[in-house]
């Protein structure tokens, strides 16, 4: 008689590798970038970042929710390992993401730098006035210092991957725990390959460190294919 403890041979998978070897010493920078889905899967695709975090910032009303946002600003938190990528490369991609002097129709999807440190405070002025004197008309784009961020509900995060249970289901079987998905470096890159913000022949490489069952590798690798624009 088989082992009624035994898994189906391709659906389950262990921890994911990346995760197990996560680095520890990590720096922190949020954006916001209009609705966060988006920029959830964009942060999530990129070399060096370790973990993707979207939620609330930037405004004064208190604990902010996505039925009642108040005055806040619907953000990503990045948490990146700083010998892998810099704060200058993350200022690169959020610029590159959105036109800087379209003011947003809500508040909420407002374009903001939120720097964490002064350092960055001051890397984020200097890449604001770069980007302002190459355009006519005043920047929208603001930059909030020393902002508090509050997490987002947890069908929020990972958005774009959670719409995809051959990739998701797997990785939800190990972490069954909302926060714990949430903060998964695998969820997050699995994220940017749904979103098409990695090339999906990076996959050859990726896969071993995703850890993921075949047949879920392969359907990210057939969504990736469909959404990555090169
Ligand atoms: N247009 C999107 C915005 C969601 S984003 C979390 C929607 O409601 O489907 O603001």
């Amino acid at each position: 008689m088989p082992s009624s403890s035994t898994p189906p041979a391709d659906a389950s998978m262990d921890m994911p590798p990346m995760d197990r070897h996560a680095p520890a010493d990590l720096s922190h920078a949020a954006f916001g970038l209009g609705c966060f889905w988006g920029p959830d899967a964009l942060f999530g695709a990129q070399a060096g970042v370790v973990r993707t975090t979207v939620g609330y910032a930037g405004g004064g009303s208190p604990n902010p929710t996505y039925e009642d946002i108040g005055d806040h600003v619907e953000t990503v938190r990045v948490a990146y390992a700083p010998d892998q990528i810099s704060y200058a490369d993350l200022l690169d991609l959020f610029w590159a993401a959105h036109d800087p002097t379209r003011a947003p129709l809500k508040r909420q999807y407002q374009s903001a730098l939120f720097p964490a440190t002064p350092e960055q405070a001051e890397q984020a002025r200097a890449s604001r006035s770069d980007v302002a004197a190459r355009h006519d008309s005043a920047l929208s784009t603001e930059i909030i210092e020393a902002a508090a961020f509050t997490r987002a509900e947890p069908y929020h995060q990972k958005h774009k991957l959670r719409r995809h249970a051959a990739v998701a289901d797997p990785l939800r079987a190990v972490y069954p725990a909302d926060r714990a998905f949430a903060d998964s470096p695998a969820a997050a890159l699995a994220n940017g390959y749904v979103g098409g913000h990695r090339a999906p022949t990076r996959l050859t490489d990726d896969a071993a460190r995703l850890g993921l069952p075949t047949t879920a590798t392969e359907a990210l690798r057939t969504i990736a294919e469909d959404r990555h624009r090169a």
